[in-house]
């Protein structure tokens, strides 16, 4: 049994069902595969669970349970940002602007943007915008 953070086919490839050791044999190797994904995201976990053993005694730990816990930490950088328009011009009466952010990929953390105002204009007379931060949830792009 497999669980924890990690997703099933995006972290990890699944291998749930029973472990069979051969009469003769020794040793028996398990193997979990990790995936290699493009996405930047926290560190994750998967918890392996042995157990329901069948002519033979677990003696690794407490219990008829041997689990082990596995962090898959990322090495994924986070993504870049690109802003558009990179200048405008625009009359008194336009009513507002927008810009864009675009991301060089869906990131798996949200991040955060400060931002100020300045220049020859005046907040309140000639524009609304106090200083604040940008706030971009996990999975925008
Ligand atoms: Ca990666
Ligand atoms: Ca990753």
């Amino acid at each position: 049994m497999i669980g924890g953070s990690a997703s099933s086919g995006d972290d990890f490839t699944p291998n749930n069902g029973t472990l069979i050791l051969l009469a003769g044999s020794i040793s028996k190797v398990f193997t979990l595969a990790i995936i290699d994904d493009t996405n930047y995201k926290p560190t994750e976990h998967l918890i392996l669970s042995l157990s329901n053993y069948m002519n033979v005694t677990q003696t690794t730990g407490i219990g008829a349970t041997y689990t082990l816990t596995i962090l898959v930490l990322d090495n994924d950088s986070p993504p870049t940002i690109s802003w558009s328009p990179a200048s405008v011009s625009v009359s008194e009466n336009s009513g507002s602007i927008q810009l864009t952010a675009s991301f060089s990929m869906v990131s798996g953390l949200p991040a955060s943007i400060e931002y100020t105002v300045s220049g020859t204009a005046t907040n309140g007379m000639d524009y609304t915008l106090a200083d604040g931060t940008l706030s971009i949830p996990a999975g925008c792009n």
